[in-house]
């Protein structure tokens, strides 16, 4: 396991600016309560066997996604995290690690020719995986760049055939307190949502990952089967999906649940538009001691702008 280390050149989390609200907890206190006592984990070694996906990996790399900036240490960022169902701090891997990723259903429900389910070693066998260099930005202004494994979200859009009436794509995180002790949090939304529409999900950036750095993805990067929109901010990047829906309504995420002054649906990153709380101007290279100028759309415009065609009275990025 991944020892965590308060290297020289990386960000304090107290620099970062959190992407959490000051809640007024107060209300809530003891509503949670009556639920930590099942917290027991059964049979957590013998669940951890070798990952059945291994021979998968590395992929071959797709060669059309390129970097302007180095890659992001494997170790760093796998312990510089956000997943907030193991807690507010970036330091998640060792509560993470409760989470069993086998067996790990996904449920296509919605608006589809034929609701089903499939199992992630069935999914990641079915549409052919290729490696992606990716840069990544949080809205709390730090950044990364790294290889994705995975398949376009399109290919599972495909398999899942949705109905004309489908306008959105739904997609939700696992449900389970016991494992998760971050969802006994009960003024948090659970389970975390987000949501695309039909054309952003069909645009050939939005990738599945299931792996990172050439090998199966780490829990605490969201195993076993994620989102990555290189182009928005990172909190619509969903982790550990069991499930995606097709609707016909914008579904409510997550963060915008929580507050929706500050996260909206869009979340297009734009270095001129500000968060309420700080600038997004430029971005804390994660590793070095280096900021950069933030990109419009993280520097995927020529690829998505031509998603918003139409949309600019809505509140694009936020
Ligand atoms: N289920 C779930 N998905 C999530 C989050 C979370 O808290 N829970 N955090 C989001 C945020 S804010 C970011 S920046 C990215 C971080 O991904 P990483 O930890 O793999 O770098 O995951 C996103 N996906
Ligand atoms: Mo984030």
């Amino acid at each position: 396991m991944l020892i965590k280390r308060r290297l020289g050149w990386e960000m304090p989390e107290s620099q970062a600016t959190p992407e959490h609200v000051a809640l007024n907890r107060r209300a809530f206190i003891g509503a949670g309560a009556g639920l930590i006592a099942g917290a027991a984990l059964p049979g957590l070694a013998a669940a951890q066997g070798a990952d059945p996906s291994l021979d998968l990996y590395p992929a071959k790399r797709n060669e059309s996604f390129t970097l302007d900036r180095p890659l992001t240490d494997a170790e760093l960022a796998a312990n510089y995290n956000n997943f907030y169902e193991f807690g507010t701090s970036k330091d998640v891997v060792a509560a993470s690690q409760k989470l069993v990723t086998r067996p790990w259903t996904i449920a296509i429900d919605g608006m589809v020719e034929k609701p089903f389910e499939i199992g992630i070693d069935d999914l990641v066998r079915k549409i052919p995986l290729e490696e992606r260099l990716y840069r990544f930005r949080c809205v709390e202004s730090w950044a990364m760049a790294v290889p994705w494994t995975g398949f376009p979200l399109k290919s599972l859009v495909a398999l899942a055939k949705p109905l004309s009436g489908a306008k959105y794509v739904k997609l939700e995180t696992f449900l389970n307190p016991r494992v998760a002790t971050g969802q006994l949090q009960r003024w948090y939304p659970w389970p975390y949502t987000e949501g695309l529409t039909m054309a952003e999900a069909t645009n050939d950036l939005a990738l599945i990952a299931t792996g990172i750095y050439g090998k199966p993805l780490p829990k605490q990067h969201g195993a076993p089967i994620r989102l990555v929109t290189p182009w928005k901010y990172g909190f619509k990047s969903v982790k550990s999906i069991t499930k995606v829906s097709f609707v016909a309504e914008r579904p409510k995420t997550f963060w915008e649940a929580l507050q929706a002054s500050e996260y909206g649906f869009w979340a297009n990153v734009n270095p001129e538009v500000p968060h309420p709380r700080w600038s997004q101007a430029s971005e804390q290279v994660l590793g070095t001691r280096e900021r950069r100028p933030t990109l419009l759309f993280n520097g995927y415009a020529e690829q998505v702008a031509g998603l918003y065609k139409g949309l600019e009275g809505e509140r694009l990025y936020v």
